[in-house]
């Protein structure tokens, strides 16, 4: 096992990845902004370095800085968290380079995913069922794409090869509006990604956003841990998670899972990993890897009894993977509601100290959280300021559970999504199960329209 780990992050993943370290015996280093001096992960870990000023750019994305903190306290391993640079394939590679350990993929693995055309070439061909649509790239031909997209069929979605969770993408509707379409995605994606490479797929109306956690080790082991449904989602930030996916067949999930574990064994991945599904009408399409752990990993740590965090530091470490296909098991529903520091109606952002702090607790709640009374929510950063995560034997429990649990969590001072996660906890449609990845933002538009139909006595004085 490491010595000592360098947890390039910062916030609830930062603390996470430093209790994985602690359980293990592995000592940590936290680099952090000037905006985090004051942050609890800073004080818990054995060292701390600062690595620049407040703006993620001179700091949790300033590689060389990073790298030298790693050297000067001889660190071994840095563990990237999620977000900045935990899917940088450069990153990685330089990383390496200096001789230290990337607890994730090798650099060829995050370039290859990173590429979204390539990523979709490697899971066809490793026999991961994907979307309909081009056979790679599209050529520049007009004549070639307008006969793909009739052989596609309309609607088609037009996607950057370097775009991702939801960025570069155009939907088109008919052939006269196609090839227009084409050229701005091109002209978006060249100035946004520096590469102009598109491709096309069958839009999907009303699918449902089904992901496969899977882990793997140095020598071609892997397996999948269960799926998650990230359905519930506005403007491509999930707001509640659950494992594992209502009204799915377990039978579908497992051929699917199977899939994965093996396409992993075919290109020799190496850690934590999630396979991204739009589901619809009883089939999985894959559409992107994500190579980091993820924001919403504990509902599946909570139904399969695995760590995530601390399996990736040991595979990293060359362990080999201890866990067996069959002895995986889910047991039980977990759910995971992302409390953020915002505005429950507007989504603004609402930075600031919090000046009162209680969390929940009893049977079946998990807390992920950095923050504490007095702490001060920068404003440089994401909004999230903790995951609340309810676990029960069904998923009726975990529903009654999460309502006991937002009823009982304090926080004063700022603004939090708390109220919208409340309403959603007593929603028909959630309490049903399964709604696509269009509900939540139709619910809020709804909300809207009857607000502005009988505006509050609040607007009114507003407006006035
Ligand atoms: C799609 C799609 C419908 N059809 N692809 C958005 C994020 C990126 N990861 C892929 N996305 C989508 N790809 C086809 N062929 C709809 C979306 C999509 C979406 C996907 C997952 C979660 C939320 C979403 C919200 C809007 C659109």
């Amino acid at each position: 096992m490491f010595e000592k780990v360098l947890i390039a992050n910062r916030g609830e993943i930062a603390l996470r990845v430093l209790r994985a370290c602690r359980e293990l015996g592995v000592r940590t280093v936290a680099v952090h902004s000037v905006a985090d001096t004051e942050a609890k992960y800073v004080k818990l870990a054995d060292e701390s370095v600062c690595i620049g000023p407040a703006p993620s750019a001179q700091s949790y994305l300033n590689i060389p800085a990073i790298i030298s903190a790693a050297e000067v306290t001889d660190s071994e391993a840095i563990h990237p968290g999620y977000g900045f640079l935990s899917e940088n394939a450069d990153f990685a590679e330089r990383v390496e380079k200096s001789g230290f350990v990337f607890i994730g993929p090798k650099a060829e693995t995050i370039r290859l995913m990173g590429d979204k055309v390539s990523a979709k070439d490697a899971m066809k061909a490793a026999g991961v069922p994907c979307v309909p649509g081009s056979e790679g790239a599209l050529p520049e031909d007009p004549k070639e794409i307008v006969k793909i997209a009739r052989e596609v069929g309309y609607p088609v979605i037009i996607k950057a090869a370097g775009g991702g969770g939801g960025r570069g993408m155009r939907v088109v509707h008919t052939e006269a509006a196609l090839v227009n379409a084409v050229n701005t995605t091109r002209s978006e994606a060249q100035a946004a990604f520096g590469n102009p490479m598109v491709y096309m797929e069958k839009f999907l109306e009303n699918p449902r956003h089904i992901e496969i956690q899977v882990m793997a080790d140095n020598y071609r082991n892997a397996v999948w841990l269960s799926e998650r449904d990230c359905s519930m989602q506005r403007r491509h930030q999930k707001v509640i998670e659950e494992a594992p996916a209502p009204e799915v067949s377990r039978r579908v999930i497992a051929k699917i899972g199977d899939r994965c574990a093996e396409a992993c064994r075919k290109i020799g991945y190496r850690g934590a990993g999630t396979f991204e599904f739009l589901y619809e009408n009883g089939e999985f399409y894959f559409i992107e890897m994500n190579t980091r752990v993820q924001v919403e990993h504990p509902v599946t740590e909570l139904v399969t009894g695995v760590d995530i965090v601390q399996t990736q530091i040991r595979v990293a470490a060359g362990e080999k993977l201890w866990l067996k296909q069959r002895e995986i098991e889910v047991k039980g529903h977990a759910i995971e509601c992302r409390i953020c520091a915002e505005d429950p109606f507007r989504f603004t952002p609402s930075p600031g100290k919090i000046t009162n702090w209680h969390a929940p607790g009893g049977p079946g709640i998990r807390v992920d959280s950095h923050v504490y009374t007095g702490y001060t929510v920068p404003s440089h950063y994401d909004s999230m300021i903790a995951k609340l995560i309810a676990y029960g034997d069904t998923r009726d429990q975990a529903i009654r559970r999460m309502r006991i649990a937002l009823s009982e969590m304090m926080v004063d001072g700022i603004k939090t999504n708390i109220p919208l996660h409340q309403e959603l906890m007593l929603d028909d449609r959630f309490i049903n199960g399964g709604t696509s990845i269009h509900y939540l933002e139709e619910k809020l538009a709804a909300r809207e329209e009857v607000k502005s139909l009988y505006p509050s006595v609040d607007q009114r004085r507003d407006h006035h």
